[in-house]
């Protein structure tokens, strides 16, 4: 005959004791039930929620399931690995006692966010640029430049580039743009017949479409003003109605890489109007650290390296650097 001794009697009555402790209810929403099964992604899977109490072994267990998980709200999934009647299998959970509510796993999927590695684009790998100011990061973050029309206030855009509108995957990324030089919004008139703007438009918003290159902003909407001629140049009053035109016609962002070193009333005057309305505008530095911008207005400081209208306090100067990071002669 077995005799307990005094140590397997208090033994006993600590693990006794422990197991009302750990048995206490804790207030959360979640089940205390530790799963039996393998998750397995072809198997169906039913989201059950049971009453209080009601155990989800065994109701997975007369329901010829394994219990996948427990979670809060007593709600628990049971996992089918074959089944030939979904409607019956649900109406045979849904009778048992202690059962609330059943309803087939739902599977659910992130937005088509641009990520570094779908992208198709067969130049992509080369474009160092992207990788270096972490541009993938930016469109995982849902930074893509949906929504946002950039006016290109350069040479014009090529209206029938494949990188800005792809008839064959129904991709377009070119709103109407207007010819400042020639005053017309006509369709076509802001065709480039330089190359200049097609290239800016391009590292702004081309298109991710498995051909060519991407955009930093592969889903931004390109308004092309041209205000630059065939040889690349233009002057102020012609720049500052395209600014103004872009501003009236819903550009968010102004895009100006072009510059020189005298300030203007004219440029000044359309820079500050898209200023006042909200307008973000970019401009080019010109990387080229002899600029003197002329002092005219008081606004620049005069010998700053910064070329004009990338130096004015309303836009922001970007400047260039290679893949080594030493700056450029652009
Ligand atoms: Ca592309």
């Amino acid at each position: 005959m077995f005799r307990k001794n005094h140590n397997q009697v208090l033994l006993s009555v600590l693990l006794i004791l422990a197991l009302l402790f750990f048995s206490v209810p804790t207030g959360s929403a979640y089940a205390n039930q530790e799963p039996d099964a393998e998750y397995i992604p072809e198997a169906y899977r039913l989201v059950v929620q049971l009453t209080e109490g009601t155990d989800p072994a065994a109701v997975a267990g007369q329901s010829g399931a394994e219990l996948l998980r427990t979670g809060p709200f007593n709600y628990c999934v049971l996992q089918f690995k074959h089944i030939e009647d979904r409607s019956a299998v649900l109406q045979q959970v849904l009778v048992q006692p202690g059962v609330l509510s059943a309803e087939w796993s739902t599977t659910y999927q992130v937005g088509d966010l641009l990520q570094g590695e779908n992208i198709g684009d067969p130049e992509y790998k080369e474009q160092w640029g992207l990788h270096r100011i972490r541009a993938p990061h930016a469109w995982v973050a849902g930074a893509t430049g949906k929504g946002v029309i950039v006016a290109v206030v350069d040479t014009g855009v090529d209206l029938d580039h494949p990188d800005l509108m792809d008839d064959s995957r129904r991709l377009y990324n070119l709103v109407q743009g207007y010819n400042a030089i020639t005053q017309s919004a006509e369709p076509g008139a802001e065709q480039d017949d330089h190359g200049h703007g097609t290239a800016v438009a391009g590292v702004i918003a081309a298109l991710a479409n498995d051909l060519g290159i991407v955009g930093v902003a592969p889903e931004a909407m390109i308004m092309p003003i041209k205000a630059m001629d065939k040889n690349g140049k233009g002057e102020d009053s012609i720049i500052a109605d395209g600014i103004v035109w872009a501003v009236d016609h819903g550009a968010r962002i102004i895009n100006l890489s072009i510059g020189a070193e005298s300030q203007t009333q004219v440029l000044d005057d359309a820079i500050l109007y898209a200023a006042s309305k909200g307008c973000l505008l970019v401009g080019a530095s010109g990387n080229a650290a002899d600029y003197k911008a002329d002092r005219r207005m008081g606004s620049i400081t005069s010998g700053h390296g910064v070329a004009y209208p990338g130096a004015h306090p309303e836009v922001l100067a970007v400047a260039a650097t290679d893949e080594n990071d030493r700056i450029t002669d652009f």
